[in-house]
């Protein structure tokens, strides 16, 4: 019996996923390299540092250690400043609505993300209140595909992970899910992915599976 669920946020809550391509553009434009909707695929659910790591691989030159976290700190900014324009306008009616239906069925709602940025952004979409817990990359020592962050998430809400749904639009996060012995649910991109338990078109599909 499901007793919880673990949301990722960027890309399943909460479309911010086209605000870090602009932002990463933007950030890495000085170098030259190239940098395409492809490549931001690979960036989802992965650490700042990380994604610059995978940015990287198509760069001919070397940075130093300094270069690279200044690169971040200017992606960081940059996403921050876009991050300005959003709203609770920003969160689907279908989203609304799944949160809604699942809290009236006492299902416990966490979640569990990457972003350092989380807080600023559940303020900014008006969704602050509406979990029972928040665990986000500031929290955690391990980013994705490692379980940290999903397991700290169902011990908040006090669900085991057998009986508890890790939502995730990443690759990386559905190896989480399945790696921290979740039952996995992939939208967007990580509906394709092979190792995801079960595929959704939309959010409220999840009440399906409840
Ligand atoms: P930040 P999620 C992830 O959020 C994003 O998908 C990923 O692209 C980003 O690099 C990561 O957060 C870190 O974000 O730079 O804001 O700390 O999908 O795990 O909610
Ligand atoms: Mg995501």
């Amino acid at each position: 019996m499901i007793k919880g669920v673990v949301f990722d946020l960027d890309g399943v809550i909460c479309f911010t996923d086209k605000l870090h391509y602009l932002a990463w553009k933007k950030a890495v434009e000085p170098l030259g390299v190239e940098f395409n909707e492809q490549i931001n695929n690979r960036l989802r659910g992965v650490s700042r540092e990380q994604s610059l790591e995978i940015i990287l691989e198509k760069f001919n030159g070397i940075l130093s250690a300094q270069e690279k976290s200044a690169i971040c700190f200017e992606k960081n900014e940059i996403y921050k400043s876009l991050l300005g324009n959003l709203s609770p306008a920003d969160v689907s009616e279908d989203v609304m609505q799944t949160l809604c239906e699942l809290k009236k069925r006492g299902i416990g709602l966490a979640v569990g993300s990457s972003s350092k940025n989380t807080k600023l952004i559940l303020r900014q979409i008006g969704l602050s209140d509406t979990f029972d817990a928040v665990v986000d990359g500031a929290m955690i020592t391990h980013t994705k595909p490692h379980p940290e962050v999903f397991l700290k998430a169902a011990e908040a809400i006090g669900v085991q992970p057998n009986s508890c749904l890790v939502v995730e639009d990443a690759e990386a996060g559905i190896d989480a899910g399945n790696a921290g012995g979740f039952i996995t649910v992939g939208i967007g991109v990580a509906a394709s992915y092979a190792k995801t338990h079960f595929s959704i078109c939309k959010l409220s599909d999840v009440l399906t599976l409840i």
